[in-house]
């Protein structure tokens, strides 16, 4: 039987470092996809320079250049749209979709989020944790769904928080596991292994605890 590679677009605001675990992993096959685009709305964002290097066809979409939110998604939306992707990766994007735009990729769509959902959604969250003096943090890969970060999480890691910690040393200690988690939940999606019904998330048809897969 041949296995068609799954077509993934990756949507990034900045450095692009998960962008580039992904890009990585589809090289080495461990991803049984191909990043045919990435976009960025940021357009001096390092994630274009890592697509060009990569030989993948990398645009900005430059928010600050569309009247609102709706003109920018739909510009967006169909420039994801001219790659026919099977799956669509949010890496470290920083705009908010909006419901029409995250119901149209409902079930592909991909976010890895810098926190243990569901503590600490939105942005801010290192600093969050550390204010809080919580003795561990994390990341966590969820579906996304028109909720900001609420959609149901299928993989997270946890890293600890130690007490002298910056919000920068704790986010590279997270960006450490993001890079380890985010290519095998992009495997699972592009192998058909975990998909979204009724916004929960499935993993081998069984339904996800709220924590995902390797909750404990
Ligand atoms: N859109 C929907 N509908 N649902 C989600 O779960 C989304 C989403 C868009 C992005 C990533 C998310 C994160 O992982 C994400 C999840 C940006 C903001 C934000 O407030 C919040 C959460 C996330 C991404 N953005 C500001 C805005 O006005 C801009 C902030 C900036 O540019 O620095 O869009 O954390
Ligand atoms: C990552 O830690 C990701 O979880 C976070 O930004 C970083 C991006 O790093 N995402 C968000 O905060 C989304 N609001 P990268 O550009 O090097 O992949």
């Amino acid at each position: 039987m041949t296995i068609h590679k799954k077509r993934i677009v990756i949507l990034a605001s900045g450095s692009g470092s998960n962008a580039q675990a992904i890009i990585d992993a589809c090289a080495k096959d461990t991803i049984k996809g191909t990043v045919v685009k990435l976009i960025t709305n940021v357009p001096s964002a390092y994630a274009l320079e890592r697509a060009s290097n990569a030989n993948i066809e990398a645009t900005c979409i430059d928010h600050k250049t569309f009247a609102d939110r709706d003109t920018f998604d739909a510009a967006l939306s169909a420039e994801i749209d001219h790659a026919e992707p099977d799956v669509v990766v949010l890496a470290g994007f920083m705009r908010i979709l909006s419901e029409g735009f995250v119901k149209k990729y409902l079930g592909k769509l991909l976010n890895i989020h810098p926190s243990l959902l569901p503590k600490y959604p939105g942005l801010h969250t290192h600093k969050r944790a550390i204010d809080n003096n919580d003795e561990e943090h994390g990341t966590s890969v969820h579906f996304v769904t028109p909720e900001l970060d609420g959609g149901p999480v299928i993989l997270q890691a946890k890293v600890p928080v130690f007490e002298d910690d910056t919000a920068e040393e704790l986010a590279s200690r997270v960006l450490v596991q993001e890079h380890k988690i985010y290519p095998i939940v992009v495997n699972w999606l592009c192998n058909e292994r975990i998909a979204l019904k009724n916004m929960k998330a499935y993993f081998d048809e069984m339904e996800l605890p709220e924590c995902g897969y390797a909750s404990d």
